[in-house]
């Protein structure tokens, strides 16, 4: 190595190690959530979001692609009940993740009419994912399973409206909903199940695997660890009462 390139090469290391600051501090600020908290229900009771029930609920079910950030997205919505992921649209029996045959990872929502609406959860279902882009197989297949007709109106409604606003083919499949399984209990509110002292935590209110499923703080909760609601708006959430108000 000759004289002139030492202080080149320290010239490199330098903006090298600048811009991977640059980047870890992005990654630490921008993408990922605190989880030096190690409890998000500070009473650890069930807390008032799970203690009431709305009076009315009604059924989505979308496909998008894999399931675990939807199962995030949706879960943080005020208005979303219940989030359940699954496989549907196919025929092979008793589907598994590594026996998937025909079918598509699916998420399910339970939503009150009265706080979100449908046509709301549609806007968010074409936001969350790109079907302009050809599925390469059926597992990650843009579909929306309506379960009724004013869910397919507004379903086909909303893709014409995708494909004219975007000037391109939208992949997305719009059939009748006809059964959900439900998927292994490591595939339910994923994100939040990779943060060993929130589950610790939640195990604890909800020691029945069901109830930890169709909760909706743990939903909320879910959606928190993905980075689609604040810490303070996560505990707003979880103090709100049917009907959420605000
Ligand atoms: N194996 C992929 C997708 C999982 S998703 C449930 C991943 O690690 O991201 O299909």
């Amino acid at each position: 190595m000759n004289k002139a390139t030492i202080p080149l090469l320290l010239g490199a290391i330098l903006i090298a190690s600048i811009l991977t600051g640059i980047l870890l501090s992005c990654h630490k600020e921008g993408t990922t959530v605190n989880f030096t908290k190690d409890s998000v229900i500070p009473d650890a009771q069930i807390p008032p979001i799970d203690a009431s029930a709305p009076a009315q609920t009604e059924t989505a079910t979308f496909a998008l692609g894999c399931f675990w950030a939807p199962d995030s997205i949706f879960g943080s919505l005020d208005g979303v009940i219940r989030t359940r992921v699954g496989y549907a649209g196919g025929t092979t029996e008793s589907p598994t993740y590594y026996n998937l045959g025909d079918h598509t990872e699916t998420i399910q929502i339970d939503y009150d009419p009265t706080q979100i609406s449908y046509e709301q959860l549609l806007e968010i279902y074409w936001d969350s994912h790109s079907p302009t882009v050809q599925p390469w197989s059926r597992q990650y297949m843009s579909i929306i399973f309506y379960h009724n007709s004013e869910q397919r109106e507004l379903a086909m409604e909303t893709k014409q409206r995708e494909e004219a606003s975007l000037s391109r083919r939208v992949y997305t499949e719009i059939i009748p909903f006809s059964e959900f399984h439900l998927a292994e209990d490591y595939h339910q509110k994923y994100y939040l199940q990779q943060v060993p002292n929130l589950m610790k935590e939640l195990v604890a209110i909800y020691p029945n695997f069901a109830d930890f499923i169709n909760s909706t703080a743990v939903a909320r909760i879910n959606g928190y660890v993905g980075g689609h609601v604040t810490f303070q708006a996560l505990q707003e959430q979880l103090n709100s009462s049917w009907p959420v108000s605000g």
